[in-house]
């Protein structure tokens, strides 16, 4: 049975990445992508998504979610992914989002089968706090949230202490980890840039596909990569396509712990830091941390996504 799944979004790069895994694995059924601020405009964020879609030849509902941070002025990663499309267009004239908010479809979704529904959560998470604030049964009805997020004890990507996501909304980011839910957790360090980086001859590997999907993949993923070099990482980073790999495919993770994570709202120099305690300091866990995963088994597994053939209905150009 596919697992029945939304995508919540601050789609850019690795976030177009992730929903071609939920539009296309036939191990998904993706049933709503929810969009949440986070690495560049709303507005762009929701024709990225809309443009995966038809790069995919799939309809799945678009939700529109909260446009800020839930209590500080939004913070923008474009200095890293530009547009988040790396420079892609198409028409999108007849393409609408549904009227339903995000926080009330994701509301409406868990709801429908309590239990069933899991959740990736590969942004700020500012819709899942607000959900879980409207509704407390949200929580509950959710089966499993994967959060990409934080760093396991190790550094951060926006500062020296904090992960984007965790950064941009920490109090959202706290509020959910205390709100009980069955939380999975794909950190950035050191698990994203050790087991989730794609180097030159793995992305040769997934171009040298030739299909409407490794076009867009080296188009979307090409800011990154140039952004990555110049800060010392010889690849392209995936944690978003990651954590909704290790969903529908458990067997690609080699170790997790269990750890009571929380996220600091107040620090002068750690805004959005992770603690994640390890067991030794008399918290309760709240979350399974993956600690890591086959690298080679997940660049396999997306580079046979990316050979998918799909037909496009909209041409897709491209403006440097
Ligand atoms: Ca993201």
């Amino acid at each position: 049975m596919p697992v029945p799944l939304v995508i919540d979004t601050d789609t850019a790069q690795d976030d177009c990445v992730a929903l071609l895994v939920g539009l296309l694995d036939p191990a998904a059924d993706l049933r709503a992508v929810t969009m949440v601020a986070g690495n560049v405009g709303f507005d762009q964020q929701v024709r990225n998504a809309f443009l995966t879609l038809n790069v995919a030849d799939r309809d799945v509902p678009v939700h529109l979610g909260c446009r800020a941070p839930l209590m500080r002025p939004w913070v923008s990663a474009e200095n890293v992914h530009g547009d988040g499309s790396g420079g892609l267009r198409m028409d999108q004239t007849g393409l609408e989002p549904e009227a339903e908010h995000a926080v009330d479809a994701l509301i409406r979704l868990a709801a429908e089968h309590p239990g069933e529904l899991s959740v990736v959560a590969i942004g700020p998470l500012t819709n899942i706090a607000m959900a879980a604030a409207k509704d407390p049964a949200f929580v509950r009805n959710v089966g499993a949230l994967y959060v990409m997020g934080g760093s396991n004890n190790a550094r951060g990507n926006i500062t020296a202490a904090a992960e984007f996501n965790f950064y941009v909304d920490p109090e959202a980011a706290k509020a959910v980890f205390a709100a009980g839910f069955e939380v999975t957790v794909v950190p950035w360090d050191p698990l994203t840039l050790r087991d989730a980086v794609f180097g030159q001859e793995r992305l040769d590997a997934i171009s040298a596909l030739g299909t409407p999907l490794s076009d867009f993949f080296t188009r979307v993923c090409a800011p990154t990569l140039e952004f990555d070099r110049s800060v010392g990482i010889d690849g392209t980073t995936h944690p978003d396509s990651l954590t909704a790999a290790v969903l529908l495919h458990p067997e690609l993770v080699l170790r997790t712990g269990r750890y009571h994570v929380d996220v600091e709202t107040a620090g002068e120099l750690t805004r959005g830091y992770s603690a994640m305690s390890w067991g030794v300091h008399g918290l309760e866990p709240n979350a399974t941390v993956v600690e890591a995963v086959d690298a080679e088994a997940f660049h396999t597994y997306l580079r046979d996504l990316l050979a998918t053939p799909t037909t496009p209905a909209r041409t897709i150009s491209h403006t440097a």
